[in-house]
């Protein structure tokens, strides 16, 4: 652990989502001992003068941008406008105060969805803004681009440390579990799990999956994307800069499945028997996404948690909320 990261005053901006909770957690659990978080009920980043007062204040010394405007497939189909305008302002908000005040490194958390609909895969940094992007999800993935855009050209104008880390489709306990906006990993494991003995006869009912099931996603587990945003903290820029001219690193495993095989794969992990229906009405999105993660292995970093392991875990977190009656 570098010792000199431990001290400096580290805000973590959305540190009550899935993300920031488990960046939190990981450099509270590794000693960094001067951590800032602010609800958004207290401070609204959209506002940039609200913002800046409060960098002014607090000084933070390193900036992780977590808080983000998120969802599943429908959600970003369905709410374009607060996509594209919710993130446009966090962005342009907390990076511009990071640069006023002098932040020492602004690590910006994008998504994968930023590559073009069909990028060659593995999709590598190189491929931003090659071809379209997928429809659904243009809204978010053109505020994402703008976000790691004004962080690119705050270090070539500026010299500012500002890096972007892209993490492929993330999982965990904190997760959405909401149907209608949540990400597909969460749906699957709550319809799953929602359907056990629920048919008449006491056997378990069908899960409808949205679309073909034939699309093929990677997921992290959120604590690794949490190690990696440790990791590369505490990794010299110099360094950085040698894999990545433009500050920009995916995050990812390196493996992708259908949405099919995740079906069965949470079948296992719940432990439900039924039938699985198609709903084709709904929307396929992107037809893969997998990205290349050499930049990140370059580095020395890889992610550790087996997709089983981290679908038990969230499993785990889902089961204890639903018997605790615990509402998001
Ligand atoms: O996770 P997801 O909502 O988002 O959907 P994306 C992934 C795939 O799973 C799509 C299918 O093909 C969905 O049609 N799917 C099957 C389901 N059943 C379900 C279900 O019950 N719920 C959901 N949500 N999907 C998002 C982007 O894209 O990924 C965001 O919209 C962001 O902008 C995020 O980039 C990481 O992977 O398609």
């Amino acid at each position: 652990m570098n010792t000199q990261n431990k001290e400096k005053t580290t805000y973590i901006a959305g540190h009550r989502g899935m993300v920031g909770q488990a960046i939190w957690q990981h450099l509270d659990d590794v000693g960094y001992e001067n951590l800032v978080g602010r609800t958004s009920d207290a401070l609204d980043l959209r506002d940039p003068h609200a913002t800046q007062d409060f960098f002014e204040a607090k000084q933070p010394d390193f900036v992780v941008l977590a808080a983000a405007r998120v969802g599943g497939i429908l959600a970003n189909d369905r709410y374009p406008a607060d996509f594209i305008g919710d993130n446009l302002a966090i962005q342009q908000s907390v990076i511009n105060a990071a640069h006023e005040t002098g932040v020492e490194r602004l690590i910006f958390l994008g998504s994968t969805c930023i590559y073009p609909k069909h990028a060659p895969q593995p999709m590598s940094e190189d491929s931003l803004l090659t071809g379209p992007l997928e429809p659904t999800n243009q809204w978010y993935a053109v505020a994402k681009i703008a976000g790691h855009k004004l962080c690119e050209a705050m270090h070539r104008q500026h010299g500012d440390d500002m890096l972007t880390l892209m993490p492929t489709n993330l999982y965990g306990p904190g997760d959405d579990f909401d149907l209608e906006t949540s990400h597909v990993l969460p749906a699957l494991l709550r319809k799953a799990h929602e359907a056990k003995s629920a048919a008449p006869d006491g056997s378990d009912a069908s899960v409808t999956l949205w679309g073909s099931g034939e699309p093929r996603r990677e997921f992290l587990y959120v604590d690794d994307l949490a190690d990696a945003v440790r990791f590369v903290l505490e990794t010299p820029e110099d360094e950085i800069r040698e894999v990545a001219p433009e500050g920009m690193l995916n995050v990812g495993v390196g493996e992708d499945l259908s949405i099919n095989d995740l079906m069965a794969l949470i079948q296992e992990v719940v432990g439900h028997d039924g039938p699985i229906e198609h709903d084709r009405s709904k929307p396929d999105g992107t037809p893969r996404k997998l990205v290349d993660t050499s930049r990140m292995e370059e580095l020395g970093w890889s992610a550790d948690t087996s997709l089983r392991e981290g679908i038990e875990k969230t499993y785990e977190w889902f089961k204890e909320r639903v018997t605790s009656n615990v509402e998001r």
